[in-house]
């Protein structure tokens, strides 16, 4: 037993790596698992949780500070009988770049046309596309928070025009932004719309037929194209289905749905425009995410204020 606060680790990731990341990780405290359901929790002083139990409060009750395992919290702040405490999100380099090598890669496969590539290549026919550049397209970024300025900051660097929209106006060199209240402008100059948005109220269902009919009409792709790694909960998926089908959109990079795993008989599956991937964006690196929070206790230990803290009015 040590005499430092303990830690509980409730997270929903696979096992393996967790326990690879932990051999190096919380030297000298004691560090308990919410899956074994015999443990006293009563201990801990922090918990590194995603999705975590819902009984995980009433095990544990003498926490002191709660870390997400991902950079997007809803996760806990949905969870009943949520404790007043400080809740750290996640954010790591590992993570960010690999949120931003996932939107450029989406950006690119709509630019160079990839799905309709692929799907001439399963029919073999040869047949080459027209071929926009990068610097003929605007790439609005939504969320210009630690992932949507690395995002818009690297898509830049590819030559893409990119515009940034958030709730408080963001200052990015070669990027023009708007706050909040200039959202039909920032969507009249977008042809592909990338989100990156926390899922809070004011973000649940935003993109919709409505805000699809308002993104840029007669761009180069011929139809706007909707890339979405924030949350899916920010998704009307039937607007999204019948956007696409009707041609409001031409497109689509879809990484998280208002249900989780998507259905398998969603239509969007079977979509030749539509690229799909399983909330796969930036998965979060076991070990950075100990180091992070290892962090964050050291100062909160030596009587520093955390960092990453969520603001619960705003919900992230
Ligand atoms: P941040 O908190 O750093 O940034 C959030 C951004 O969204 C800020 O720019 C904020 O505006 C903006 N925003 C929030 N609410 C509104 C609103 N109502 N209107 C306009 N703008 C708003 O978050 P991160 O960049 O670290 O992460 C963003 C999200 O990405 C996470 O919450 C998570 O849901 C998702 N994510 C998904 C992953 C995946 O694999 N699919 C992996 C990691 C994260 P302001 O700057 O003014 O505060
Ligand atoms: C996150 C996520 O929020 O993985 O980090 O979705």
């Amino acid at each position: 037993m040590s005499a430092k606060r303990a830690v509980v680790i409730d997270l929903k990731f696979e096992r393996r790596e967790i326990d690879a990341a932990l051999r190096n990780a919380f030297q000298g405290r004691d560090v308990l698992r919410a899956s074994d359901r015999d443990q006293d929790l009563s201990a801990a002083g922090y918990a590194i949780v995603w999705k975590p139990d819902a009984d995980l409060f009433r095990r544990a009750p003498n926490l002191q500070v709660l870390f997400s395992g991902g950079a997007g919290v809803d996760h806990i702040l949905a969870m009943p009988d949520l404790p007043d405490l400080p809740i750290v999100r996640f954010v790591d380099e590992s993570l960010t770049t690999r949120m931003s090598e996932w939107v450029v890669l989406q950006c690119l496969s709509h630019l160079r046309q990839a799905p309709r590539y692929l799907k001439q290549q399963r029919e073999r026919v040869w047949r080459e596309l027209p071929q926009p550049e990068a610097k003929d397209l605007t790439v609005g970024v939504m969320g210009l928070g630690v992932l949507g300025q690395d995002s818009a900051i690297k898509l830049k660097m590819m030559g893409f025009d990119v515009v940034g929209w958030s709730r408080r106006k963001k200052e990015l060199p070669g990027i023009e932004t708007f706050d909040a209240d200039g959202i039909d402008a920032f969507l009249s100059r977008t042809d592909i719309l990338v989100g990156l948005l926390p899922l809070t109220p004011e973000t649940r269902g935003l993109f919709n037929a409505a805000l699809f009919s308002k993104l840029r009409k007669g761009g180069r792709l011929g139809a706007p194209v909707f890339i979405n790694a924030g949350r899916g909960g920010s998704q009307v998926e039937a607007d999204v289905l019948a956007a696409l089908q009707e041609g409001t959109l031409g497109g689509a990079s879809l990484d998280v749905f208002e249900t989780e795993p998507l259905a398998t008989d969603s239509p969007l599956w079977a979509m030749d425009n539509v690229i799909i991937t399983p909330h796969a964006a930036s998965a979060s690196d076991a070990a950075a995410l100990f180091r992070h929070a290892e962090r964050q206790i050291d100062r909160i230990e030596a009587g520093q204020p955390l960092e990453h803290l969520v603001d619960r009015g705003t919900g992230y």
